[in-house]
């Protein structure tokens, strides 16, 4: 299959079966209730409102929407949003890859990071200082990245990079800017560093998101007095310089390459600053998770991609995303001694009075990698009235996040 069938397959899943899907544009052109989860009765009432496409659904302005009796509000909002999703995904074809632009001082733990990321553990005690750029293509759970990773040393960042910017800072989807917390001494100089990137992307007329990686957040040096001070004296630091940029998006993230998830974790919140459709991931494990009286609800594959969580107490959400975790990787090393994947596993709390499940819900990409939606509840039975339904309107989303 083309890369471009493949595509229209995944942008079919959006839509009612009865639809025939040749061009991928016209699909825009087709009346909101081809969409799975819109009725031929509120098809009709927006096109009173002048809204007979899909086009014209994803250009109503979210801020100043037609007041329609007989759509909730919270409901449109939602079809809108999956009409922009959809413009979007359909409008640009999707890119073939994401460029991915990780940036630090030397020896902050950028190319160590990458080795993590795709399993290459052997590697990172022989790594030298990268010398200039070195690009690289990354399967990311499917998700096709052409990571830069710009070697930090002196002569690169000054003789380098910003004497050319246009041919390193452009066109970047996500930029990582990686910061050693264990080494103070520097931390003037690597916020210095970050001011200079973040001028250059706004002279360039860049705002790709930028997470900043709190790297070398060893498990035992992350309990000490020492390094919580470090993390709060770089936030303090970064933050002045941030509030010069308030077109760029920025959050934190620790990683150790000594635990594995934090590196998952760490790129899964990168990942949903890049896609726009973990937005509505969250907002349908919003609506999920209140039908069924849950306290959290997480949507995790096997390897460790959070997609996305919903929750009203972040207790819950630690507890949850952290037993998944675990549970997953149990299930990993029972699937790798030859045990068969099990659909559905629980862990029950009864001296807590509540119960954690998770469910295998599907499998995504070429790997077939299974997905599993975790509950944790009073009462985890309840999941089974909604799952279907849930399920249906999650499938293209995932495969869009992509
Ligand atoms: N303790 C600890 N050491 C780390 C961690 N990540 C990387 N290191 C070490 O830090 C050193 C530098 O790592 P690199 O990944 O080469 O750093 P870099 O940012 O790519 O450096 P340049 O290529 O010079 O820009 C290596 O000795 C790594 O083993 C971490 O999470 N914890
Ligand atoms: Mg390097």
């Amino acid at each position: 299959m083309t890369e471009e069938e493949t595509r229209n397959i995944v942008i079919k899943d959006f839509f009612k079966s009865s639809i025939i899907l040749n061009e991928l544009d016209e699909a825009l052109k087709f009346k909101p209730d081809t969409l799975i989860g819109i009725d031929q009765i509120s098809s009709e009432k927006l096109a009173e409102y002048n809204v007979k496409n899909i086009e014209e659904l994803a250009h109503l302005s979210l801020e100043n929407l037609p007041d329609i009796k007989e759509i909730p509000p919270s409901v449109l909002v939602k079809w809108v949003k999956i009409a922009q999703v959809l413009e979007k995904a359909i409008k640009e074809k999707i890119k073939s890859h994401k460029k991915l632009l990780m940036i630090g001082l030397d020896n902050g733990g950028k190319t160590s990071i990458l080795a993590v990321l795709q399993d290459k553990f052997s590697i990172i005690k022989s790594l030298l200082p990268t010398r200039g750029v070195k690009r690289e293509k990354l399967d990311f759970f499917g998700y096709p990245i052409l990571s830069w990773d710009l070697g930090g040393q002196v002569q690169y960042r000054e003789k380098l990079y910003f004497n050319r910017p246009e041919l390193f800072f452009t066109e970047a989807d996500l930029v990582l800017y990686v910061i050693d917390t264990q080494d103070s001494d520097r931390f003037a100089e690597a916020a210095n560093y970050f001011r200079q990137v973040l001028k250059v992307l706004n002279d360039l007329n860049e705002f790709p998101p930028v997470l900043v990686v709190l790297s070398k957040s060893d498990q035992d040096v992350r309990t000490t007095l020492e390094w919580q001070n470090n993390v709060n004296a770089i936030k303090n630091k970064f933050n002045n310089i941030i509030r010069e940029h308030e077109k760029t998006t920025i959050s934190y993230a620790d990683t150790t390459i000594y635990q594995r998830e934090t590196i998952m974790q760490m790129f899964s919140e990168a990942l949903k600053l890049v896609s726009e459709t973990s937005e509505i991931i969250v907002n349908i494990l919003e609506d999920f998770t209140n039908t069924i009286e849950g306290k959290a609800t997480s949507l995790i594959s096997m390897d460790g991609l959070i997609f996305g969580s919903f929750t009203n107490s972040d207790i819950d959400e630690a507890l949850l995303n952290n037993t998944a975790l675990i549970m997953q990787t149990l299930s990993n090393f029972h699937n790798s001694i030859g045990l068969m994947r099990e659909p559905s596993m629980t862990l029950n709390f009864p001296l807590n009075g509540f119960s954690i499940r998770g469910e295998k819900l599907f499998e995504y990409s070429e790997l077939n990698i299974p997905v599993y939606l975790w509950l944790l509840s009073d009462n985890v039975e309840l999941m089974y009235e909604k799952i279907d339904y849930f399920k249906q309107q999650l499938l293209p989303l995932i495969n869009l996040f992509l």
